[in-house]
């Protein structure tokens, strides 16, 4: 929801109407990633702070610098903080701006995939290793080689293969990408160096990791996503167009990739037949929350389905003070997914 709106809203009356409470209060906390690990719910999210960064287009004002982990034996039940798992500063490439996060586990080693700038002002994604899904965390001495952008999200695919998906346009740097090469050049503009409103939007990556998850297996490749006459989505469908949060689950055999669309607030998804698509865009899962950005993930717990997300509305709106919520996430018979509204 835009920053401007925020003045004119009650809180009180916001927070009564929220169809759920944050997770926890003692800190902020963002970009929910969401994994059932031996038995429990682990949640792997951002940890906000308000490190007096001025509010910018690029995201400066997200200065995190550490992350912690959280566990749940039942989404409706407590929550403990296992504390912190990692800091920028046992990071050897990453300079600052800890930012989405996910977590996979691969023969007993637990890995997190992490989006933080190097010394160049350049976001890289890098991984960190650890016996137990509680962490602490041994970060790579490199990030991924050739990674770039934000927001990883890894996924393990039915034959045991895993996937990453990552991007982010903006601050997230994904426009600035051509080929392999970087354009730092002026201007400094979030929208420069995006394709025209009438040429096709720019894609979330995916690509196939290798068996060490600590490599690509492959040049990451676009994941197209069509419209209803199967055309790719263009950059001026601001509504439905990728901005950043890439998520991927299965529901039926079917591949469900689910995304953010930035400035315009929504959280989105779009079907697919395999981990690469190409994907169809298929609705709304979550209207805007309070907040600038809007991230998830989707988790199947005892049989039910769960959004986890984030808003501003502990903050009372600060944009980069945000707390981790869940809520139930139902499926039509069609496959198709309800769209939730976060205050009644
Ligand atoms: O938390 C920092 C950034 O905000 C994330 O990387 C984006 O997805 C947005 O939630």
């Amino acid at each position: 929801m835009p920053e401007e709106n925020i003045e004119d809203i009650n809180f009180d009356d916001l927070n009564a109407r929220a169809i759920s409470a944050p997770l926890v209060n003692h800190i902020y906390t963002a970009d929910p990633a969401v994994h059932v690990f031996e038995d429990k719910i682990y949640i792997y999210p951002s940890h906000d702070i308000d490190a007096g960064e001025a509010f910018d287009d690029l995201g400066s004002h997200f200065a995190m610098e550490d992350y912690h982990v959280f566990s749940m034996d039942h989404p409706n039940g407590a929550i403990t903080d296992h504390g912190v798992v990692l800091h920028v500063n046992d990071v050897p490439w990453a300079q600052k701006q800890m930012w989405d996060s996910d977590c996979v586990e691969k023969n007993g080693k637990y890995y997190i995939f992490f989006s933080a700038k190097d010394y160049e002002g350049i976001f890289r994604i890098g991984v960190a290793i650890s016996n137990s899904p509680k962490g602490p965390f041994i970060a790579e001495k490199q990030p991924i080689q050739n990674s770039f952008s934000i927001d990883p999200c890894v996924f393990k695919d039915t034959d045991n293969s895993y996937y990453i998906y990552f991007g982010g346009i903006w601050g997230g740097q994904l426009q600035r990408w051509r080929e392999g090469i970087f354009n730092g050049g002026s201007p400094e503009s979030p929208t420069a160096f995006l394709p025209e409103n009438n040429q096709p939007a720019l894609t979330s990556k995916v690509a196939k990791l290798k068996d060490n998850l600590l490599e690509f297996d492959e040049t990451p490749k676009d994941l197209i996503i069509l419209d209803e006459h199967g055309n790719p989505i263009n950059q001026g469908e601001i509504n439905k167009r990728f901005f950043e949060a890439s998520w991927m689950h299965i529901y039926n055999g079917k591949y469900y990739f689910s995304y953010s669309t930035g400035d315009t607030h929504l959280l989105c998804y779009a079907i697919g037949d395999n981990v690469y698509g190409p994907f169809t865009y298929a609705g709304v899962i979550l209207e805007p929350v309070i907040g600038w950005t809007t991230h998830h993930s989707i988790l199947k717990f005892n049989d039910k389905w769960y959004l986890f997300y984030h808003d501003s509305s502990l903050s009372k709106g600060v944009t980069h003070l945000r707390s981790m919520k869940v809520t139930e996430l139902n499926y039509n018979e069609d496959g198709t997914i309800q769209t939730i509204k976060p205050y009644n």
